[in-house]
């Protein structure tokens, strides 16, 4: 038998009894140092192994990705999951296309040059390479029943925290993703049949890397260059 839920009815909402564990300082500074090492240890990658992944995994790290915080708990998201191999070709075809027009004519000498560390270009192969994308859409408005429209609170802060969430798991997961935008974006939105409350937010191909990969030596910024205390 499970213990009872103790529950507070507060102005006909019900509010459930909520603890979180603690743990000791030490063990505080021991566990959010390690996590850090951990996340440090992730970099975006843009070489795919065709190594399939369980598809419990990917079902796994979206619920992750869903806990996020939304504004009004509205979870304003659609995660799409391509595994098929004609509608993986589509997306490549398609992205393609638009990356091909922005890097030869719609981003400026300026941000080329940003990117010529990324070793990026117009060509997208893991768009098939790789087992799974994701594709994350936002939903800035839901219809009911009746079909009556209603606005979604803060999409873009609630949308952009699910996809951290999404990467952070797909990295304890032991899996590798690129935060993929071909702009624009809206052919995803058509190929997949998307309702018109969808707008692509983001694309992750998700799956191994492959065999030998490089990615940029970047570093990253330093405490003192990211936080300011005021104390
Ligand atoms: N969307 C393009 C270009 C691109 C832009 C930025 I800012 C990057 O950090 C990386 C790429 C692409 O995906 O290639």
């Amino acid at each position: 038998m499970s213990a009872q839920q103790d529950i507070k009815v507060i102005e006909d909402h019900e509010f459930i009894k909520y603890s979180h564990v603690h743990y000791s300082p030490e063990e505080m500074k021991v566990r959010s140092h390690k996590f850090y090492n951990w996340m440090e240890t992730r970099r975006s990658v843009r070489d795919f192994s065709d190594k399939p992944v369980p598809k419990e995994v990917i079902e796994n790290v979206i619920m992750s990705a869903s806990t996020a915080p939304s504004g009004a708990h509205k979870q304003p998201w659609t995660f799409c999951v391509i595994s098929n191999p004609e509608i993986k070709k589509q997306i490549r075809e398609a992205a393609e296309k638009e990356e091909y027009e922005s890097y030869t004519k719609r981003m400026s000498e300026e941000w080329l040059d940003d990117l010529k560390p990324m070793g990026t270009n117009w060509k997208k192969p893991f768009l098939e390479t790789a087992p799974y994308l994701i594709i994350v859409f936002k939903r800035p408005f839901e219809f009911d029943a009746e079909g009556k429209k209603h606005q979604n609170y803060y999409v873009a802060e609630s949308v952009g925290l699910a996809a951290g969430f999404l990467i952070t798991a797909i990295h304890d997961a032991g899996l590798v993703t690129l935060t993929h935008t071909p702009s624009p974006m809206n052919f995803l939105a058509k190929i997949l049949n998307r309702p018109e409350n969808e707008r692509a937010f983001l694309l992750l191909p998700v799956g191994y890397e492959a065999d030998e990969v490089y990615v940029p030596n970047n570093r990253r910024k330093s405490l003192d260059e990211v936080a300011v205390f005021y104390e």
